[in-house]
């Protein structure tokens, strides 16, 4: 071979090597990209799916949210067509995260709503808890239910509760006890059972609930309630001079404090009233100025929304309301700080008069947005069936109705349990919103450690928190006065610059009320004319 020959071969040899190696190049281009594609929300959802309580699992909801984000990163750079499919694998994501929660049409006047609970293993199977509620959201009681869910081939009953369970073939079949056969109007029935599969899969067969009143399925379209609301803006007329209000000004939030105009952190305290139907004459100037006399710096309005004179039950509504004008403009002159608030109690879900909620806000909001001393809070205490989820998407309809008219006024949201489980809302709280505080309601007596451990977890998490009803005494806001407890509530609260109302200024004979059953006086109270948690109050306010 001569030197040309062998020059022709290497030319060729080197010609072959570099189309491999573009072709190996653009292969090994092509797999990358598809393993980046990967990590696409797509797949996220799959991972979703399984959401469960093991470790493997947890470890992958949060390499989940992880990929959520880089998801949207990618997105930026790329062509519009794949943005939009992204787009909508986000949203199925999250709606997803929501797996096991299910519900029938929610645009029905009456509805179910199904979630899950906790899932564990019992005996080669996996058992899965879910509570069940019928939300009668229409002006008529509802009678001889029944809640058909689909899907439950291979499934078995573990244990239920609040109805009547069949499980037959492929359906689970939910009737009413005698006890709540009926669904009283804007009321709610809540079931609970669990089921077992062999396998997780399993549970994704379940069908959404189906309701049947009468045999029939139930059809009735909910028709929103136009609540006409007459309100104009109202001008403060002046704030105390040296007063509290004059000197800090509007409040906000920072992190978990309040903090004032000049920002820095600051704390209200003071009390609350009892339901203001039923002790009005309370609510007036010289009552509010003992209390500012004591130390206190806040007033909340309790306005009960059920129980006797409710303001969606009985109650006289323009009463009620002028009720709370007046109380505004006596802590307004007294330049203190005063909570309205819409008392949820026996109607332990806000969303059962939300409607009416709505309306409410809407006119307080109107009235009140050039008084920057007013604080709204949306819902007192949900119970019972009420889960955060509920009390969540509460809020999320109700502040956008106040933002639109009061910017910024402090807004303080209730949690479930009795505002106990304030866990909850720390795991999961609103976003998008300022200015919002979750409140935690303790009865001394009752609530103890397991309480204040919540309350240190959400903290913690940097939730910030509201007293916005305590007492010294048991739940039921009478019996044994527990001081010791109560010490130990305010030794975390003053550590965590939490703000507080306690329960109640009137003269009920009740452990919780802070004045005297036999004192009938209005105001400027004497020692000897407060209860025991009265002086405590007195005490407590007085301290700096
Ligand atoms: C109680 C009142 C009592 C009244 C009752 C009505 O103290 O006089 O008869 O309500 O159901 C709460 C509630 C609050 C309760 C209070 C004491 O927010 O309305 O007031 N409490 O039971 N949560 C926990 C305790």
């Amino acid at each position: 071979m001569n030197n040309k020959g062998i020059s022709k071969l290497t030319i060729v040899c080197i010609s072959i090597i570099a189309v491999l190696l573009v072709v190996v190049g653009i292969l090994v281009g092509y797999i990358a990209g598809n393993k980046n594609s990967q990590k696409s929300p797509e797949n996220t959802t799959t991972q979703v799916v399984s959401n469960d309580t093991t470790e493997e699992v947890t470890e992958a909801t949060e390499q989940d949210n992880d990929t959520g984000e880089i998801a949207e990163e990618e997105t930026e750079d790329e062509p519009e067509d794949k943005t939009e499919d992204k787009t909508e694998a986000t949203t199925e994501k999250s709606s997803d995260d929501k797996k096991g929660d299910k519900d029938n049409d929610k645009n029905l006047a009456c509805y179910v709503k199904m979630t899950s609970g906790d899932h564990w293993e019992n005996g080669g199977f996996i058992v899965k808890q879910y509570n069940a509620v019928i939300h009668n959201k229409s002006k008529e009681d509802i009678n001889g239910w029944e809640i058909k869910i689909n899907g439950v081939k291979g499934g078995k009953l573990e244990g239920s509760w609040n109805g009547k369970f069949k499980l037959s073939g492929d359906t689970l079949t939910i009737t009413a006890e005698s006890y709540n056969e009926t669904i009283n109007a804007k009321g709610m029935v809540d079931i609970g059972f669990q089921l077992k599969f062999k396998d997780e899969d399993s549970f994704d067969n379940l069908s959404d609930p189906v309701l049947y009143v009468n045999g029939e399925e139930y059809t009735q379209e909910y028709v929103k309630e136009e609540i006409e609301v007459n309100a104009e803006p109202k001008t403060p007329e002046s704030y105390a001079s040296g007063s509290e209000f004059e000197k800090h000004g509007r409040l906000s939030v920072k992190g978990t404090d309040i903090v004032d105009k000049n920002g820095e952190k600051y704390r209200l305290k003071g009390v609350s009233t009892h339901g203001l139907a039923w002790f009005p004459e309370y609510v007036n100037k010289k009552s509010f100025e003992t209390i500012k006399g004591y130390g206190g710096n806040l007033i909340r309005l309790a306005m009960y929304t059920a129980e006797g004179g409710g303001y969606c039950t009985d109650g006289d509504q323009d009463k009620l309301k002028k009720l709370i004008d007046d109380g505004v403009t006596y802590a307004t002159e007294l330049g203190m700080y005063v909570i309205v608030d819409w008392h949820i109690l026996s109607d332990s879900n806000p969303q059962m008069n939300q409607d009416e909620a709505e309306a409410f806000f809407k006119e307080m909001s109107i009235k009140y947005k050039d008084y920057d001393n007013v604080i709204y809070e949306i819902c007192n205490e949900p119970n019972s069936g009420a889960s955060w989820a509920d009390v969540k998407e509460y809020a999320e309809d109700i502040i956008p109705v106040i933002r639109e008219n009061d910017k910024e006024a402090i807004i303080l949201v209730g949690t479930p349990t009795w505002c106990q489980d304030i866990d909850e809302a720390a795991k999961d709280p609103l976003t998008g919103f300022d200015n919002v505080m979750y409140t935690v309601h303790f009865y001394a007596a009752t609530h103890k450690d397991n309480i204040r451990d919540k309350l240190k977890t959400a903290h913690d998490k940097g939730l910030p928190v509201f007293i916005s009803e305590f007492s010294l005494c048991e739940a039921s806001g009478n019996g044994e006065i527990d001081y010791d407890s109560a010490d130990d509530w305010f030794d975390m609260l003053d550590s965590y610059n939490i703000s507080y109302a306690q329960w109640n200024l009137a003269n009920k004979d009740e452990a919780s009320s802070l004045i005297n059953p036999d004192c009938k006086k209005t105001d400027g109270w004497k020692d000897e004319d407060l209860s025991e948690t009265g002086k405590w109050m007195k005490k407590k306010l007085g301290e700096k």
